[in-house]
């Protein structure tokens, strides 16, 4: 089988410590078996990473990988995957964000960039057609990721895409992100860490050579057609007024906005934070990644207080944390945390995690003010709040704890502090509380990368169905999200919201990838080879734990031993039994034995013998 258009056909290989740079032909079977975004980064990262390596060490690998659709006429197909061994988890670790570095790199002449070693001093990588240089970064280490990007666009001219990161990846915080375009981030699991850790600051990218497609006026005829339904779409106007902030309001009717560090799903001062106030108080303009017929980017300012003129990208996620979560009920504050945490480069999820966990523990008196640096931390309260997420950055006192990720840090401080920590598998739980919510749980349960909602997010259709409902539906439905969500847009690697938000059919996807690349595939294919991806993801996390034990696929211990207290499902908390009975049918749906291993029947139907070789070598028994 032979492609026509889609990859350009090579990978960047950047190595820091020889301060080499090589161009490798893409495989064919890296193309045709695993597509592109997560399917290059763990196929890439099982094969050539040493088990049990460092994360932060040099020789630990990231992968910032396109997909065949991106850069192309395809409506917002402006992403980019990045990945890593996860100095977070431990585990395997990815990231998608929206920037024009994407289709630039693909201009550029790249599918994928592997980066390897480490560099001696601050670099950045300029990547062109006419050549690919390691450059010196000496004079932006230090600086915020905005102040970055502005001083590159100045040396480099206004065409370029760049992600970059800021202080948190240089002070190696574990939950450092790339950040790109002043307020798109990427790569939770502290992929913006391993960044710092090999010393690069950012990535630079300006093409100009065309992205082949081999059927220009099908895929044309196809893009038309989808943009026409985007735009006609009832919900149209609403996203583009609000993007993924009107989730507020869902979530608190729903009672799963996470309030207090998730004590509780509804939040008294919702309405000031929420999707509706954002758009007629704050709002200042629209942003949107590349290609994108339904710009979600909420760029919004704060109008009153101390912060008045701070502006902030908004969304649903970044709001809950550093809102609700943490109990703030003003959105000029919400905006100033969301400032910091971009120009830091910090995950707002974990960030609001790790700051609603320390405030939980404070109050409970597991810690004092000794531990705190003298700070006294309260619900909602900015100064207190402020200093701690400086602390976090810059490592000082409980910051130097918390940086290291809520899983950690509990460990650390020991007594009942892991009941407080909301994570899974070392990844913070992003923004929605599931007292009530098996199937969500779940979802968060069996992610492949640690808690995120990215891969499935069945809330909305488990609050339809009925919360309490205990059938194989719910994990059929987490399943079937998983190889859309977490599969299908994640190799294609392009935005999943037109799918998700206006109805944009999945047959337009698979129709797009014949035109541009002249393959024919269904959407069966591309579920198999999410099935793959996910076998493959879950033996790498088996590889470099050494073991597998279901625990590690349980959610935060909080949703099962302290209810909700307020709202209409006070009272509400998951039981071990459900949950147990959900883990089991998600398991066999798997073909993964009792303890979520990879039963070694499975392994072979998707080709992925040799896992099986070495999972043994390192002593794990694997059922036939
Ligand atoms: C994503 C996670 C999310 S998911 C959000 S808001 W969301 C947070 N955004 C952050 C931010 O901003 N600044 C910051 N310092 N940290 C942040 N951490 C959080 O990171 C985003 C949109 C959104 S907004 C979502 S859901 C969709 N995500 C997609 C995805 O994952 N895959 C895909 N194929 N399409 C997607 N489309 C949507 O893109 P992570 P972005 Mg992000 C300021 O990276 O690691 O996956 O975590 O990408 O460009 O910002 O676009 O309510
Ligand atoms: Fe980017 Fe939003 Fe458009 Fe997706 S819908 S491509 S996140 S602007």
């Amino acid at each position: 089988m032979e492609w026509k258009g889609g990859w350009v056909g090579k990978i960047l290989r950047v190595n820091l410590s020889k301060e080499e740079v090589k161009e490798q032909d893409l495989p064919k079977d890296l193309a045709l078996e695993w597509i592109g975004g997560r399917g290059f980064a763990i196929k890439i990262l099982w094969d050539e990473l040493e088990p049990e390596t460092d994360p932060l060490s040099p020789e630990n690998k990231v992968v910032i990988a396109t997909g065949p659709l991106t850069g192309t006429i395809t409506p917002s197909s402006g992403k980019l995957v990045v990945a890593s061994k996860s100095p977070l988890t431990g585990g395997y670790g990815d990231g998608n964000i929206g920037t024009y570095f994407a289709p630039m790199l693909k201009m550029a002449g790249y599918d994928a960039v592997v980066l390897e070693g480490k560099a001696k001093k601050p670099v950045y990588i300029y990547i062109t057609p006419n050549g690919v240089e390691i450059k010196d970064a000496s004079h932006l280490w230090g600086k915020s990721t905005i102040e970055t990007e502005i001083i590159l666009r100045e040396d480099h001219g206004k065409n370029i895409g760049v992600i970059s990161i800021g202080p948190a990846g240089e002070n190696l915080v574990k939950f450092a992100v790339v950040i790109s375009e002043y307020g798109r981030a990427g790569g939770r699991p502290g992929i913006g860490t391993v960044f710092g850790a090999k010393k690069v600051k950012a990535l630079v990218a300006e093409g100009w050579n065309d992205i082949p497609v081999a059927n220009i006026d099908e895929a044309f005829n196809l893009a038309w057609e989808a943009r026409v339904k985007l735009l006609s779409h009832p919900g149209y106007r609403k996203w583009i007024g609000q993007g993924t902030m009107m989730t507020i309001e869902w979530s608190q009717e729903a009672s799963v906005l996470p309030t207090n560090n998730f004590s509780e799903g509804v939040f008294d001062a919702y309405m000031n934070i929420g999707g509706e106030t954002m758009e007629k108080v704050y709002k200042l303009l629209r942003k949107g990644c590349f290609s994108c017929p339904m710009p979600c980017g909420n760029l919004s300012i704060a109008k009153m207080g101390k912060f008045m003129g701070t502006w902030a990208e908004l969304d649903y996620e970044n709001v809950a944390m550093l809102g609700s979560n943490i109990g703030i009920g003003d959105m000029n504050i919400v905006i100033k945390l969301n400032r910091l945490a971009d120009e830091w480069g910090v995950d707002t999820i974990s960030l609001g995690n790790a700051i609603g966990f320390a405030i939980e523990l404070y109050q409970r008196g597991i810690i004092s003010q000794k531990q705190t640096g003298k700070l006294e931390l309260k619900w909602g309260d900015e100064e207190a709040i402020l200093a701690l997420a400086e602390k976090i950055i810059k490592r000082e006192d409980i910051g130097k704890l918390l940086a290291e990720g809520t899983r950690a840090a509990a460990e650390k401080i020991g007594k009942e502090a892991p009941k407080y920590a909301i994570q899974v598998k070392g990844l913070e739980v992003s923004a929605y509380d599931c007292h009530a919510a098996p199937a969500m749980a779940l979802s968060y349960g069996t992610s492949p990368i640690g808690a995120h909602h990215k891969d499935a997010w069945v809330i909305s259709w488990e609050v339809k169905i009925g919360r309490d409902k205990l059938d194989k539906s719910k994990v059929d439905k987490v399943i079937e999200f998983q190889r859309i969500r977490g599969g299908l847009f994640e190799i294609l690697t392009v935005c999943r919201l037109p799918w998700i938000e206006l109805a944009l059919d999945l047959e337009y996807y698979v129709k797009l990838f014949h035109a541009v690349t002249g393959i024919n595939y269904t959407l069966d294919n591309f579920f198999f080879i999410a099935d793959k991806i996910y076998n493959l993801i879950r033996a790498f996390w088996i590889r470099e734990y050494g073991e597998w034990r279901r625990e590690y696929d349980y959610p935060p211990r909080k949703w099962f031993e302290i209810p909700l207290s307020k709202g209409p499902l006070a009272g509400a908390k998951l039981t071990k039994e459900s949950y147990d009975k959900l883990l089991d049918w998600y398991y066999e749906a798997r073909g993964w034995d009792k303890n979520g291993v990879p039963r070694k029947s499975t392994l072979e139907k998707f080709g992925l013998s040799y896992v099986i070789e070495t999972l043994e070598e390192r002593g794990i028994t694997l059922s036939e």
